[in-house]
């Protein structure tokens, strides 16, 4: 009918607008290239894509809380335990086949061959112990002010800053016949608090507290049915909103993405060992996002796993142009119950937790990153070794908010576990805004998939629940 054919065109418009908003900021940012913009040209050519990003971000607070303490409230405990189990195995299971997919690649690989070239700025990074990024992490879960969880996220204290004091000794009364200089290096470490950082949102802190506090309005009974409409009614509202600015996201992706090819560094140093390494990270992300999740994504439900993704389309792309999956959340929310029929009690429970958790793509990124670094400055790690930044990867993953080029501020932790020089991350900063675009696409994915595989893992659990509410409808 003309409604069908309608409705098939709105859907479809919205896939078309965005692919091709991509293609367009691409042919656009490189169209303008020549002309070198001064720094304040690209902020004012990329404003229609900084609006976007401020608009998604909007939504992701109230969003992410309505959600997880609506989905938590619809389940009973027992349902949401199992689901949140074959989550967390999800969740753990992709992310170590990642950081394992990156390990193997960048060692077959080998991009850190031969002496190590400058390409970034310098600068110093401050280094943090891992014990004291972990206590972070437990600190981060348990916000002792939710308002302040609101607006930043707790950021690592402790820092190591080296301090060097280089003194030069002029040895000429003791040694006149060798009247060279002495250089004398005294290096001191000392703790020092490392200034915080304002983040955004403590997503991890409000997943905590919301799943925590809808499970109990859940079990709450009538006591609990006012809060329970309200945060329902309130995720309905937000939802709405961002069907509104969906119509928004192409313009906003197309300069997003064409302001920054306009200011990209030159690609001359991307020759060498940078180049390989970009060629190394793709290689592990499509690897990871085109064969393994959708495989897996196979094997679990017996489906077609491109029929899902190409569902997704939308989100992707705004992952791809937002670099940010908290940004992209709402989108995602979008794909998944409108395009994927998902369970919307299981978006809600998954989808807010996996966008603050769940990084594939970072995981894969930091242990491979870290192996660069190790192959740049000539260092074989062991077998040990390889361990532990698998380890520190996946907590670095963990840990990483879903902003842009987070996991490059948690690759500190990676570096440091292992006593690799902290300061050659400067040697990847050049395509890092690349590559954290395509591994938040990974992200994003990775979450989705895991949406679409809980979901079918736990159709009993919604249908004994349809029953159930079936059965209280027909009492009332
Ligand atoms: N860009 C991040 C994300 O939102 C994470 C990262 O920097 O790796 O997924």
């Amino acid at each position: 009918s003309k409604e069908d054919v309608q409705a098939f065109l709105k859907k479809n418009a919205f896939v078309l607008f965005t692919v091709g908003a991509v293609v367009v900021g691409i042919i656009l940012g490189f169209a303008l290239r020549p002309y070198k913009m001064s720094y304040r040209e690209v902020k004012y050519f990329s404003f229609p894509g900084e609006v976007l990003m401020r608009m998604l971000q909007m939504l992701v607070l109230p969003l992410l809380v309505s959600s997880l303490i609506t989905g938590m409230a619809a389940l009973d405990s027992k349902a949401s335990g199992k689901m949140g189990m074959r989550a967390v195995i999800y969740y753990m299971t992709t992310t170590i086949i990642a950081v394992f997919i990156g390990i193997i690649i960048v060692l077959i690989i080998h991009p850190g061959k031969g002496s190590k070239a400058e390409f970034g700025k310098q600068q110093t990074i401050e280094q943090v112990s891992p014990a004291d990024a972990f206590l972070d992490l437990i600190r981060n879960m348990f916000p002792p002010n939710l308002v302040q969880a609101c607006t930043q996220q707790f950021k690592t204290r402790y820092g190591k800053r080296k301090v060097q004091v280089t003194i030069t000794v002029n040895d000429t009364i003791f040694n006149s016949t060798n009247a060279t200089q002495e250089v004398m290096e005294i290096t001191r470490e000392e703790v020092i608090p490392v200034p915080g950082q304002v983040n955004g949102v403590n997503a991890l802190g409000l997943v905590v507290f919301s799943m925590c506090f809808g499970l109990i309005i859940g079990n709450m009974k009538e006591r609990g049915q006012l809060l329970r409409d309200f945060f329902d009614s309130l995720n309905d509202a937000i939802m709405s909103l961002v069907a509104i600015i969906m119509w928004y996201a192409p313009i906003g992706i197309l300069f997003l993405i064409a302001g920054k090819i306009v200011e990209m560094d030159d690609l001359t140093q991307m020759g060498g060992q940078l180049g390989m390494y970009t060629i190394t990270v793709i290689i592990g992300l499509m690897i990871h996002g085109v064969l393994i999740l959708p495989m897996l994504y196979f094997v679990i439900t017996r489906q077609n796993p491109f029929i899902f993704i190409a569902g997704l389309l939308q989100a992707l792309v705004t992952a791809l142009g937002t670099s940010s999956s908290s940004a992209t959340l709402p989108v995602t929310f979008k794909c998944l119950e409108e395009n994927n029929k998902i369970d919307k009690r299981i978006t809600r429970f998954i989808l807010p937790v996996g966008a603050t958790i769940n990084m594939d793509g970072t995981a894969l990124y930091e242990a491979l990153a870290a192996i660069f670094i190790a192959q740049v400055n000539n260092m074989e790690m062991n077998f040990g070794q390889i361990i532990t930044i698998s380890i520190t990867a996946t907590a670095a993953s963990i840990g990483a908010a879903g902003i842009p080029q987070a996991g490059l501020v948690t690759m500190v932790i990676v570096l440091t576990s292992v006593g690799l020089p902290t300061d050659d991350i400067t040697l990847i900063i050049a395509v890092d805004w690349f590559l954290d675009r395509l591994r938040t696409t990974t992200n994003v994915l990775g979450d989705s998939i895991g949406a679409g595989i809980v979901e079918f893992l736990s159709r009993h659990e919604l249908r004994s629940k349809d029953v159930e509410m079936g059965n209280s409808v027909l009492e009332e």
